[in-house]
């Protein structure tokens, strides 16, 4: 058994749900470009980077521009997008994350992000969690996407520990890959089937506690 020194965790689905978000911004672009975005659409972005996200958005469009084009309308998304997260709580925070935060906190365990989103610095404060974490990693510090371990990577030499004694908290596949990519530990958040690669899987943090970090 691994003495775990640090959790990472993924943001959307994982600690607040931004999907629902990023959705209303997608179908509005895709309304104005006149084809059908539904929610099994949207799933297929979830941990995905925002262009990348594009790209899949305007294939199920069977929509071809050019890459300035492409530019201007991630730009048009992510300002709705903003729009929206600027009216987000701490209501919003997911049940049960806020309460583990504070048991790791005080059993000196540390907190990192480890996120795909730009936008991770804005929700978090938006959401008031900033505080806990002792580092932050999201879209705008790595080059690789998920399943790529980078983002996790980044945020264990932040945190000064040893990949081995992390714990990834992730609710996309993708997600799951990249940590055992970077041979830490990885919770699922969600459904159990779909994130079978995952050490173990809880359907959201009222579940979780110090206890079962001991695996
Ligand atoms: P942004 P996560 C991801 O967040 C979302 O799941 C994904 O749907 C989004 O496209 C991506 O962030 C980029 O977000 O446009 O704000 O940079 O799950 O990695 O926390
Ligand atoms: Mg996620």
């Amino acid at each position: 058994m691994t003495e775990i020194k640090a959790c990472i965790f993924d943001l959307d689905g994982v600690v607040v749900d931004t999907a629902k978000y990023h959705f209303i911004a997608w179908k509005q672009l895709a309304d104005k470009l006149g084809f059908e975005f539904t929610e099994e659409h949207n799933e297929l972005l979830k941990g995905v980077s925002r262009m990348r996200s594009l790209d899949i958005l305007l294939e199920i469009g069977k929509v071809e521009i050019s890459q300035e084009e492409k530019e201007r309308l991630a730009a048009e998304k992510n300002d709705l997008y903003i729009s929206l997260i600027l009216k987000m709580t701490p209501e919003e925070i997911l049940p049960g994350v806020e309460d583990f935060f504070k048991s790791l906190q005080q059993n000196n365990i540390k907190i990192a992000l480890g996120s795909a989103s730009k936008n991770a610095p804005l929700i978090l404060e938006r959401i008031n969690l900033t505080h806990y974490f002792d580092a932050i990693v999201d879209g705008n510090s790595i080059d690789k996407a998920k399943p790529d371990p980078e983002v996790f990577l980044k945020g264990a030499e932040y945190l000064g520990v040893d990949p081995v004694q992390c714990v990834v908290f992730e609710d996309a596949i993708a997600g799951v890959e990249a940590a055992i990519n970077g041979g830490m530990k990885c919770i699922g958040v969600g459904d159990a089937n779909t994130l079978n690669h995952a050490d173990f899987v809880i359907s959201g943090f009222n579940e979780m506690s110090l206890e079962r970090l001991a695996f």
